[in-house]
């Protein structure tokens, strides 16, 4: 059944149109985004597409075509706490909105989606941004795709109550095809960058490990909470105001190796994401393995966020060719990314699945990232 029609059977009446936002995967700069650091990433071709009609009554009907039942509430209800589970993200974008002062009455809307769940390729920003679009065009708001990028983090932040950056909802709102958004979480400042592996004979694999994410938001916020203290004992407003060559300073005036571990993380992190950029504009996507390869190192030794389902996809796609490799997204489980020849993606998928197999893990899926679209209207 079209999407169209479960909408008209599972919600009542036609819905006014279509929007698709879609997931992600990150190429590189892991966790530097709530540190005013710089990201990488790119848009999938999966995401989430959703079916949206006004109502004039204020009530918010929510539907997934992944879950039971309908989930309904009002608009001048919501609080943070009040709506929970997948409909937690739809209307927290309802919430933010309003709360910024924008006049948004009334949904009903249908959502269906192919990012697989728990992966780590952002399905809950893709869910924000599809519900996000629909809304500014159907009660005509007045908001810049990097504002709104702002308004749907509020929504995980305060209604959901994940203390995410801005990488997620960046990436599905401005990513376009063939590239990767390069990112100052900072002053919010956007480059696309060229990323067409397929003219320089490479690939981008995706390795869902399907490890089962454990701790997610209790580690992350504890990262991130860590990084924050850090900063504030150093007396900067951020991670990222260290430069490369006050790394070692800054170290000494820490007093706990934990402390130095995660910042030294986010140092050289930032580092390696610019000359990422540098070597893409450069148009050198073939030497930027290296660098895949130092995130996953540190993200394993200093930032401590990998899982050994993570540090093993990464050793075997190495193993078996790959340029380079490394986990993607907050960590705890999820993907890895490997750069590798175009004609090799199947080779390195086969050999970490043998390598899954020998180590007793479950198994694992793979696929070719295309860099794609942002979020749009589709109908
Ligand atoms: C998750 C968060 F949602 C992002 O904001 C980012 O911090 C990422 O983990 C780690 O880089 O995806």
């Amino acid at each position: 059944m079209s999407l169209l029609s479960a909408f008209e059977s599972t919600l009542g009446g036609r819905a006014d149109g279509t929007w698709a936002a879609p997931g992600r995967v990150n190429l590189i700069g892991e966790h530097t985004d709530y540190n005013d650091g710089f990201v990488l990433p790119l848009a999938l071709p999966q995401g989430v597409v959703a079916a949206v009609a006004k109502r004039s009554d204020g009530l918010l009907r929510m539907a997934s075509r992944q879950a039971d039942g309908r989930v309904e509430t009002r608009v001048d209800t919501l609080a943070p706490g009040s709506v929970t589970g997948w409909a937690a993200y739809v209307a927290g974008v309802v919430w933010s909105l309003r709360e910024a002062g924008h006049e948004v009455g009334g949904l009903d809307i249908l959502v269906d989606g192919d990012v697989p769940p728990g992966a780590g390729l952002s399905s809950s920003a893709a869910l924000e941004c599809a519900t996000a679009l629909a809304i500014k065009d159907l009660y005509d708001l007045d908001v810049e795709p990097a504002a709104m990028a702002r308004l749907a983090q509020r929504a995980e932040n305060d209604f959901v109550g994940m203390p995410c950056g801005i990488m997620d909802q960046s990436a599905s709102l401005l990513c376009e095809r063939e590239h990767v958004l390069f990112l100052d979480t900072r002053t919010l400042v956007t480059e696309q960058v060229p990323f067409d592996l397929g003219t320089h004979g490479l690939a981008l694999l995706v390795v869902d490990t399907r490890a089962p994410h454990q701790l997610v938001d209790g580690e992350y916020a504890a990262r991130r909470r860590a990084c924050e203290e850090a900063a504030a004992a150093l007396g900067i407003t951020a991670l990222r105001d260290i430069e490369p060559d006050g790394l070692e300073e800054a170290l000494a005036r820490l007093d706990d190796e934990v402390s130095r571990k995660r910042v030294r993380h986010v140092v050289t992190e930032d580092a390696r994401v610019l000359e990422t950029v540098a070597r893409l504009r450069g148009g050198s996507p073939d030497t930027i393995g290296p660098l895949l390869t130092a995130s996953h190192e540190s993200l394993r030794d200093d930032f401590e966020v990998t899982v050994p389902e993570l540090d093993k996809a990464v050793e075997a796609a190495l193993d078996a060719g790959a340029l380079g490799a490394r986990m993607t997204g907050g960590g705890f489980g999820g993907c890895v990314i490997a750069l590798v020849q175009a004609d090799a993606g199947e080779v390195v998928a086969r050999r970490v699945a043998e390598a899954f197999a020998g180590a007793g893990f479950g198994a694992p899926a793979a696929f070719v990232a295309q860099p794609s679209a942002g979020a749009r209207r589709i109908t």
